[in-house]
């Protein structure tokens, strides 16, 4: 099985360098030349476990090759960004897909499957992508093959999830939802699902949709205990002890291309209908001002407070700094005349802010904690009060652990109140 791959990131790589490993010759397109350089020889331009590694075996096995253009295959995978429009709803921006749908037009011949990865509104193969197929002259679910094959993974996880998880396969008609299932049949042992394309789309939306008003529902109790002088770290430890409870862990925010982004496509198509997920997307997106709150109380009365601020991704053990709600912490801190030095160890340090371990806490007032890397789980907090002016450290993540501070005192959103 030959496949052409349109788009080269995050879902993309992985994506195409699994087929290749299981047996499909794979070429990959995107359009930036670097990707393309960096690939070919055997290297990567995204941290992900375990991919530089698969990326070099396929490469020099010759089953994987990335260029600047499509070519002729039996499979098209589009896995192309679909951020939100800048419109009062956020609603889906589907111009990158339907960019890569009329690439790929040229090349596509009677027989062949086009499936979308990217994540979609609602009705966006039915409406938008069939028509574009259809005006090629072909009729789709005999002679071209529509099909939504929402990605679920985790990044961090993405290799295990891609073979493990259950996948969703959506088909424009049910002989393209088939002719789907035969491609990932080659590596994924998860169940595959088959249904028709909307269900697909509306499915993987409300997957993190879910996820984001979960989140918001932990966030909304943090903000009430505090209010109330209840420790709401205990609140959701004794609660989550009932067999049918999960409460969430409240944080600085929920980040990350998917949960910031997907549940604003569910509220554009259906604004009034969709009370509960623009309330949650609201209080998730209040909690970088919330904490900036807190830490105005914890340095008041300091004249221009040195703050440590402990990660800067959207979540831990990953190096993807897209919606963090630690980059909004920090530029609202930095509104308010703070000194922020800056200290992840995913991150290259390429603006000032950015800076070592050691200089991060030396004369810092407050170390503030924003993403639960392991290594900010491991430190010895105890180690750092002498270099600093103030023993203070604020865990909005309630990953640090009381034995590593003995001499620091240590503030969460269980006690900030
Ligand atoms: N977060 C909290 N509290 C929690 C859990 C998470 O504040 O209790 C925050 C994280 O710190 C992070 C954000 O939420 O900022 C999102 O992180 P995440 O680990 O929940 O999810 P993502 O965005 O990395 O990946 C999600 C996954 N979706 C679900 O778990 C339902 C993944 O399976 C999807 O493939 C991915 O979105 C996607 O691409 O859509």
């Amino acid at each position: 099985m030959k496949i052409c791959t349109i788009g080269l990131g995050y879902i993309g790589l992985p994506t195409s360098t699994i087929f290749a490993k299981y047996g499909a010759e794979v070429v990959g397109v995107d359009i930036n030349e670097e990707v393309i350089t960096t690939l070919n020889a055997g290297a990567v331009h995204i941290s992900e476990p375990g991919l530089e590694e698969l990326v070099k075996e396929v490469v020099e096995k010759g089953a994987f090759r990335a260029s600047l253009k499509p070519e002729e295959a039996d499979v098209f995978i589009i896995a192309v960004p679909t951020p939100n429009k800048d419109d009062p709803y956020k609603s889906c921006d589907l111009s990158y897909v339907l960019q890569a749908v009329q690439t790929i037009l040229p090349y596509v011949r009677k027989g062949n499957t086009i499936i979308v990865e990217s994540t979609i509104a609602p009705r966006s193969m039915d409406d938008q992508v069939k028509p574009l197929v259809e005006k090629e002259g072909f009729v789709v679910g005999e002679d071209v093959f529509l099909v939504h094959c929402p990605e679920r993974v985790l990044p961090g996880r993405i290799l295990t999830e891609l073979i493990y998880n259950n996948r969703i396969v959506g088909g424009v008609t049910p002989a393209c939802a088939e002719a789907g299932e035969r491609v990932y049949r080659l590596f994924v042992q998860g169940e595959i699902m088959k249904t028709d394309a909307k269900t697909a789309e509306m499915s993987k939306l409300m997957e993190n949709t879910f996820r984001d008003v979960n989140i918001a529902l932990a966030n909304e109790l943090a903000k009430v205990c505090n209010d109330l002088g209840i420790n709401v770290l205990d609140v959701i430890q004794m609660a989550n002890k009932h067999p049918r409870v999960n409460i969430h862990q409240p944080g600085p925010g929920v980040g990350g291309h998917c949960l910031a982004v997907d549940p604003y496509f569910i509220v554009a198509e259906s604004p009034d209908l969709t009370g509960i997920i623009q309330e949650a997307r609201n209080t998730n997106v209040s909690m970088p001002h919330y904490v900036v709150n807190h830490v105005k109380n914890l340095v008041k009365g300091i004249d221009y407070p040195k703050i440590a601020v402990f990660g800067a991704t959207y979540k831990g053990n990953i190096d993807d700094m897209r919606e963090s709600p630690a980059m909004d912490v920090i530029e609202l801190l930095e509104k308010e005349s703070m000194n922020i030095a800056v200290y992840d160890p995913f991150v290259e340090q390429t603006d000032e802010k950015f800076m070592t371990l050691e200089e991060a806490v030396s004369g810092a007032h407050l170390i503030l904690l924003l993403t639960d890397h392991n290594e900010f789980k491991e430190v010895n907090y105890d180690a750092f009060t002498e270099k600093m002016k103030q023993a203070l450290v604020f865990d909005t993540r309630n990953c640090i652990k009381k034995e590593a501070c003995k001499k620091m005192k240590l503030v969460n959103f269980g006690n900030v109140h």
